[in-house]
Formats: C-alpha cells, structure tokens, sequence
C-alpha cells in the first residue's frame, strides 16, 4: 500500500492507518446500509439529445452493488433505521421538501403518467421567491435539469436512502470505523431546494449535516463521481465547518455545466473551504490520481474529523455518460489513499452508469479501503 500513500503527500508522517486501526481492535469489516426501497424508484427513460433514451439510473446499478458487496462478504448488511425529517430539513428547505413528497400525487391527479419532467424554469430576472400555484411551475422551481425523473416512488425511495445516509452517520459516531450507503437515487446534484442530474435528496450531505450535529467538529466531505457535486456545494458554501472538495469533469464541458469551476472557493466564513479540481474530459488516471493528492492534502490541513466519500463510479472507463478513464483496480487505489487519511470514513454511493462493472468497481474502493 505504501506506493499508494505517495499519492497524498504529507501522510507518510503519521503512522496512523488502517492497519491501527485492525491493532487497537476495531471492526475493520465495513457494514453497508442498504436502501431496499431504491427499487420502487424506476423511471422507463430519460431525455438525450431529444430522443427518449432508456433511463441510465435505473434499479439494476443498486442490485448489482449489493450482489458484488455479499459477494466479496465485505461485512454485514444492514436496512436504514427511521430517522425524523427533521434531520433532513437541515440541509433542505421546507417547501421543497414538501414539494417533493406530494409531487408525484399531483402529477397523477393532473392526469400525468409515468413520470412527471420539469419543462419551464426561472431565470435570470425572474422570480423565485415567490412559489406558483402551478404545477409544472412549481416542477420547474425546484429543479435545474429536465434529465431528472420524477416517479411514483421517487419520494418513498429518496426519503428511505436519507435513512440510510443518517443511519451511517449514527455508526461512525458509535466507533465504526467506517460504513457504505447503498442507495439510489443518488443525491450530490441535490441542493438546499432543488433537484436535477438523477438526484432529490443529498444523501451524503444529510449524513455530514448529521455528524456535525452529533458532535464531530469538522467534517470533509471528498466527492469523486465524474460529474461536479453542485448540490452538495451549493448546501454548505457559505459554511467553515463543513469542507467541500470535488474531483470532475471540467464544467466548460461535462454536466452539471454552471458551477464547478476552480475559482469557487466558498462565501462569506465558509470563504477557503470548497475546493474544485476540474479535469478536462479524458484527463489521464495520472492525472486523476494527483488531483485526488491535492483533495487529500487540504482535507488534512482541515483537520477534518470525520469524512463522508461521495462514491461515484462513472470515472470508469467503460461508463457509458462519463470520459475519464479509471480501471477496476485503480478504484482500490482510490479506497487505500482514502484509508491513508486515517479518518472515520462514510461512503455514500452516487454516480457509475456501467452496470456490468458498478459491482466490481464500488467492491475494489470499498476493499482498498479496508486493506489500507
Ligand atoms: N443522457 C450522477 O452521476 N445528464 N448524475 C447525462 C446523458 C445527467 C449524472 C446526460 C448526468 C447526471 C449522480
Ligand atoms: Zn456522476
């Protein structure tokens, strides 16, 4: 492992690592949180280019984790605990969430089928402080894409994946060293009060939320899907507690497009505490690797506590939407320098659209981590 360390300058000065961690008696097993209900979430396709296209986050990216996870026998698997929606309305706006628990009803009701598509938005010099009584108004305020479907069990497997995320957090704070939320929808597109790329609730920012309340002073939160996490940006910009740095497909380019650029820094006190490390599309895995360096780096000279790894898979290789080049092996690479960082560590999956190879890829993090 220690050629992987050299990937984050500065750890080979603190001995701590995963293996004390084995020494001081720890369950090293890592336990994954899985989202049962994602299944009820199931869209039939998407727009691209136009054209109605097979739907890319779909139900099978989840059953393959899980069938790759009991596989390896990485560690026991557990169903979320309930947990109130006042944990989730920490990072969300109340309205929004409102919003989206009714939605679907209401579509229905309006006589939609299927799922309901935002087509209209407020823009520049419009307003949006002001919530329409109509539908599709209302579907347009609170979203930022028209790539998002909103299904009859959208809501039901979103809130249950929050579960998750917060029952996570719970086993951090109770000495796990670290934990997997399986689940989709993902969630680091969601922000404060809006949906869009695949997400409604930010599941890895609900779970950081939930540390710092439950006592850890700093939280990092590392994302690595291929697509910028503006959500989770967008939640915790204007704050110093909790550190935001993103590793993505350079916005000039690659989707979420609006923001991700390296000159967001944060706002206000959280002003130095979101970091961006925009790759162009098709960067090298050399490339990938010392961006990640540069993302550990900072998250140490944060003094983080604990860290939740927004776990996309689509820097593969083979992944159908995304143009970064990483191999099943270089996804345990990743998992030992994250276990390089010696903090309790929660990984919440996102993003990875090649479903032959997301069981594989999310196992090799996963078992890099706990062998690091
Ligand atoms: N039809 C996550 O990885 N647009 N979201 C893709 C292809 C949206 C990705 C266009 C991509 C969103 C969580
Ligand atoms: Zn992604």
């Amino acid at each position: 492992m220690s050629d992987f360390r050299g990937y984050c300058p500065g750890l080979s000065a603190t001995p701590q690592t995963g293996r004390g961690a084995r020494d001081r008696g720890q369950n090293i097993a890592m336990k994954t949180i899985y989202n049962a209900a994602h299944g009820v979430h199931r869209a039939e396709y998407e727009f691209f280019r136009g054209e109605k296209v097979p739907a890319f986050e779909k139900p099978e990216r989840a059953d393959w984790v899980l069938a790759a996870v009991e596989q390896a026998g990485l560690g026991d698997v557990l169903a979320p605990q309930a947990h109130d929606d006042s944990e989730i309305l920490k990072v969300h706006a109340e309205p929004y969430v409102r919003f989206l628990q009714g939605a679907h009803a209401e579509f229905v009701q309006l006589g939609g089928h299927d799922a309901a598509f935002p087509s209209v938005w407020s823009i520049r010099g419009m307003r949006s402080d002001v919530e329409p009584r109509n539908f599709a108004a209302r579907m347009g305020l609170y979203s930022f894409d028209s790539g998002s479907p909103l299904t009859a069990g959208t809501w039901a497997a979103a809130r249950a994946g929050a579960d998750g995320a917060l029952t996570g957090a719970a086993l951090l704070r109770a000495g796990e060293r670290s934990a997997f939320v399986l689940t989709r929808p993902p969630g680091h597109h969601a922000g404060r009060d809006f949906f869009g790329g695949y997400c409604f609730l930010n599941n890895a920012a609900i779970a950081a939320q939930a540390l710092r309340d439950a006592g850890s002073d700093r939280v990092a939160i590392l994302d690595v899907d291929y697509h910028h996490g503006n959500g989770t940006q967008d939640i915790f910009y204007d704050r110093a507690d909790v550190f935001f740095a993103s590793i993505h497909g350079d916005p000039l380019t690659e989707y979420p497009f609006f923001l991700g650029h390296e000159d967001e820094m944060g706002r206000g006190p959280g002003q130095g505490y979101n970091l961006n490390l925009p790759l162009s599309a098709g960067a090298s895995v050399d490339q990938w690797f010392a961006a990640l360096g540069t993302a550990c780096v900072a998250i140490r000279r944060f003094r983080a506590d604990a860290l939740v790894v927004s776990l996309g898979v689509d820097t593969f290789e083979g992944d159908p939407i995304s143009r970064f080049r990483l191999q099943t092996g270089d996804f345990a690479r990743l998992g030992a320098v994250i276990a390089g960082l010696s903090l309790p560590t929660l990984f919440v999956l996102e993003g990875g659209y090649a479903v032959d190879a997301i069981g594989a890829n999310v196992v090799s993090v996963l078992s890099g981590f706990d062998a690091g």
